[in-house]
């Protein structure tokens, strides 16, 4: 065994030992350490630095308090977390995630996952995520309003334009921005670079809603072209029906590519002839309602109960779009066994390591989350940069920075997998060069 895996085996050892039941964090620092060896066998100082302790420890962990009062008058109490993971390379910054779901653990690895991909954007942003258990779905806005008002009295006095800038992620979108705004402005003053993801009234970016999906599918799209393929023709599932999941069905159609399939919690929709997006849109975000309204109202949409990971047809490209872990092993191989050539990651952490090595032994087109979804981030941090400029820039403008960055990301992960001859390996790729950028700037800052 090399010194670098011995040290690497040590390192995630120490990991386990401190963070046993936290699985979804554990999961996350194996898939990027289990990618690392070819660095620490280059860069041997980075085991006299014991880089891999420090990296894995958040900088800080917050976690408070939420009651609020009900529709009925009744007291409830949630918990709220920020994990502000790592500011090496700017302030902190990532999403607040509102879902039952939610805990330290499912936070530490979206943080963890949040300082590679907002390192690879090139913009200036550190890694971090919070949120809360909290379930938007079946409240009334009173009811959001009420429990947001109460999660930002606390979250206020950890935030700031320079030192965390929170956004959205799942159950967290314009509304929810927007109260939280509301509220950090009362208590202390209007400062648009506060959050982003803002509504447009008030400091948010053109093209932010649309950013992580466009970008995914700009992300695939690079990704086929330099293996001679496109989106045209291409049968192409989607999960989730969310902020990421709309955005990449309206871009991958645009680019000539039949999307059949969204999805939510409960079930998914089949749609032969293609997703319609203008009726996904009505059902999702005006009616707030679920899917089984799209498919009574649209004579070709089928639906179905359960995870659409199920689903026994052909397909060439699967894009995940809802949350973690929803491809495990089985289902990846039963993917490939139906043609699936391409996957690429709008949600975070959407396959499990068995799935991602079910890709990797099979010569997968695969782009991971990290460097897959980012474009959400990159624009979040344009955001940032308009509003610390008291400017804003046009839809052409901010879409042609997205895609210039999306571009980007995909060469450095293919260039890199090429610089360590791993092939088409570009996990290994994004993971990487992101690392070694991350390690660099900490060890730049001394022991920190
Ligand atoms: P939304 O809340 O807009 O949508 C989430 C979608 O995923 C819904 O369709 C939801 O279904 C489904 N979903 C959520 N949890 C589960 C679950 N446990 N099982 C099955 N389906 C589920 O969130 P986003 O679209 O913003 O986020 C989707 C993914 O993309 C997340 O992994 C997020 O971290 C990631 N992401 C988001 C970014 C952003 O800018 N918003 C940026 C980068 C990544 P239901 O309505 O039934 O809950
Ligand atoms: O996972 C993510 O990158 C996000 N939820 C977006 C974070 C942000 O700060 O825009």
């Amino acid at each position: 065994m090399t010194a670098a895996k011995t040290y690497i085996d040590q390192a995630f050892e120490t990991v386990k030992t401190r963070n046993p039941h936290e699985t979804e964090f554990l999961q996350a620092v194996q898939e990027l350490f289990d990618t690392l060896e070819p660095v620490f066998e280059k860069h041997p100082e980075y085991i006299e630095e014991n880089i891999l302790e420090r990296i894995v420890e958040p900088e800080r962990v917050i976690s408070f308090r939420v009651p609020w009062t009900d529709k009925d008058g009744k007291v409830q109490v949630n918990r709220g977390y920020r994990v502000q993971f790592n500011s090496a390379v700017g302030p902190y910054k990532g999403g607040l995630r509102f879902h039952p779901t939610v805990n330290q653990s499912i936070l530490k690895f979206l943080g963890f996952e949040q300082i590679y991909k907002n390192v690879l954007t090139g913009l200036p942003i550190g890694g971090g995520k919070g949120g809360s258990d909290f379930d938007p779905k079946g409240k009334t806005d009173r009811e959001v309003m009420s429990f947001v008002q109460s999660f930002m009295t606390e979250l206020q006095k950890h935030i700031g334009p320079s030192l965390d800038v929170p956004a959205g992620d799942i159950g967290v979108g314009g509304r929810e921005i927007g109260y939280m705004f509301g509220q950090y402005k009362r208590l202390n003053q209007f400062d648009a670079g506060v959050l982003t993801g803002k509504p447009l009234a008030f400091g948010g970016s053109l093209i932010r809603p649309e950013a992580t999906g466009y970008g995914l599918v700009y992300f695939t799209d690079e990704m086929l072209k330099a293996n001679g393929k496109s989106f045209k023709d291409q049968t192409v599932l989607v999960s989730g029906s969310g902020n990421v999941a709309q955005f990449a069905v309206q871009k991958a159609t645009e680019l000539g590519a039949k999307v059949i399939s969204v999805s939510d919690s409960n079930g998914y929709i089949i749609d032969e002839t293609g997703i319609d997006f203008d009726l996904l849109v009505d059902v999702k975000e005006k009616r707030r309602a679920r899917l089984t309204e799209y498919a009574a109202e649209k004579a070709s949409a089928k639906y179905f109960e359960g995870s659409v990971w199920n689903y026994d047809g052909p397909a060439d490209i699967a894009l995940p779009c809802a949350t973690q872990n929803e491809i495990d092993g089985d289902k990846a191989k039963q993917l490939l066994a139906n043609g699936v050539y391409a996957v690429a990651e709008g949600a975070n952490m959407p396959s499990d390591l068995a799935a991602i090595t079910a890709y990797r032994e099979n010569g997968v087109l695969y782009g991971p989350a990290k460097a897959a979804n980012a474009g959400g981030v990159a624009v979040s941090a344009l955001e940032m940069s308009q509003n610390s400029q008291r400017l804003s820039w046009s839809t052409e403008e901010v879409d042609a920075r997205l895609k210039d960055i999306m571009t980007n990301i995909f060469a450095t992960a293919k260039e890199t997998a090429e610089t360590y001859d791993l092939g088409i390996d570009y996990l290994a790729g994004a993971n990487i060069a992101a690392f070694e950028k991350v390690a660099d700037a900490m060890i730049s800052q001394g022991i920190v």
